[in-house]
């Protein structure tokens, strides 16, 4: 009922009257008045006038499925876990994926205990003001082919960027969003498949929304950012979501039609690898070389200075010049 409430107070836009709210939902108006209180509670403003009734004015900067806008009918993001505190939700989202939920399920939680990055390394994410998520999926689709769709996220989180805070972010391979030379989101996916068959893959997304400096650890002041600290001013960080999973369910349905093409030209013009001389880190050895382009599969072809031309599909990629890794 609260959230029933919430929907004709935000669809109204000015003030409604208890009465009319009452008649719409068939309650009463003590019971109008009651949720609405409850909707303060939770954060949400609402003006309140005895002559008008009720204005939906500001909503709180939490989450929570209620503030997350997506298209109807979209199934990414149509079914939604919210916590306020979890310790990784890639670990959450594996989890329930193993026992079976739904494709497009969505885990969201407002602080990571124990956020996690790729091999083994830390993701800080023990403040609300960030976005943590993580995407549930069932691709038809060799194992071997699932490295775009790291490639698919990191196209829409940077278009959705642009789209909901008119900033424009840069992609380092194959998981980095780098503002302004500074890390300011990863992407951490993770696969359950067998011979041939993909069971699930989970898209973890963490994005530094509005972090001043002083919520970073000391360790990586020097290469992280928010948005925040990019524009000045604190970000909708339900917007942005919503614009996110919005984005990701289109690229994803093309990568499933097999128009990887386009999802890697548009990467390619996000990209701050291509073109620049790059450090393969890869198992124990180490290739310097320049990175030329990735293949429709996702891979980084990189012309080495001993004369081969490889394609990476794992390991660790350092670009020159950037956040001072050379
Ligand atoms: C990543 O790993 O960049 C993937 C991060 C994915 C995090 C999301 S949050 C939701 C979901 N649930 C999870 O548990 N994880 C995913 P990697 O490329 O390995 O980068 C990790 C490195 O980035 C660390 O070693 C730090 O140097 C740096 N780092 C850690 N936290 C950061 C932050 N908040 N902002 C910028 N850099 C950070």
């Amino acid at each position: 009922m609260k959230n029933k409430i919430l929907k004709i107070l935000k669809e109204e836009d000015k003030y409604i009257s208890g009465e009319d709210i009452s008649k719409a939902l068939n309650v009463s108006r003590t019971a109008v008045w009651k949720h609405i209180n409850e909707l303060r509670n939770d954060g949400y403003v609402i003006q309140s006038s005895s002559k008008k009734g009720y204005r939906f004015l500001k909503a709180p900067d939490i989450l929570d499925k209620r503030e997350i806008n997506i298209p109807k009918g979209q199934f990414i993001g149509s079914n939604i876990r919210y916590f306020e505190e979890i310790d990784s939700t890639n670990s959450y989202a594996k989890k329930i994926a193993n026992e079976g939920c739904a494709h497009g399920t969505v885990v969201i939680s407002e602080v990571q205990t124990m956020g996690r990055g790729r091999v083994g390394r830390q993701w800080q994410s023990d403040t609300a003001e960030g976005i943590w998520f993580s995407i549930v999926v069932r691709p038809d689709l060799e194992p071997e082919n699932i490295q775009v769709i790291t490639l698919a996220a990191s196209v829409a989180v940077v278009e959705a960027i642009k789209e909901t805070c008119g900033i424009i972010c840069g992609i380092k391979w194959p998981n980095d969003i780098i503002l302004n030379g500074r890390k300011l989101g990863g992407i951490l996916t993770e696969l359950s498949a067998e011979p041939g068959h993909v069971n699930y893959v989970v898209v973890g997304i963490g994005l530094n929304a509005n972090q001043d400096l002083e919520h970073f650890d000391y360790e990586i002041r020097q290469k992280a950012i928010s948005l925040k600290m990019y524009a000045g001013k604190s970000i909708s960080r339900a917007n942005l979501l919503g614009s996110i999973l919005t984005r990701f369910e289109k690229i994803y349905k093309s990568i499933l039609l097999g128009e990887n093409r386009d999802i890697i030209d548009k990467w390619t013009a996000y990209s701050v690898t291509i073109g620049k001389e790059v450090k393969v880190a890869y198992k124990d050895m180490e290739y310097f070389g320049k990175a030329l382009s990735v293949a429709s599969d996702g891979r980084l072809i990189v012309e080495c200075k001993d004369g081969v031309t490889r394609e990476i599909s794992a390991g660790e990629i350092q670009v020159r010049g950037l956040l001072g890794y050379i």
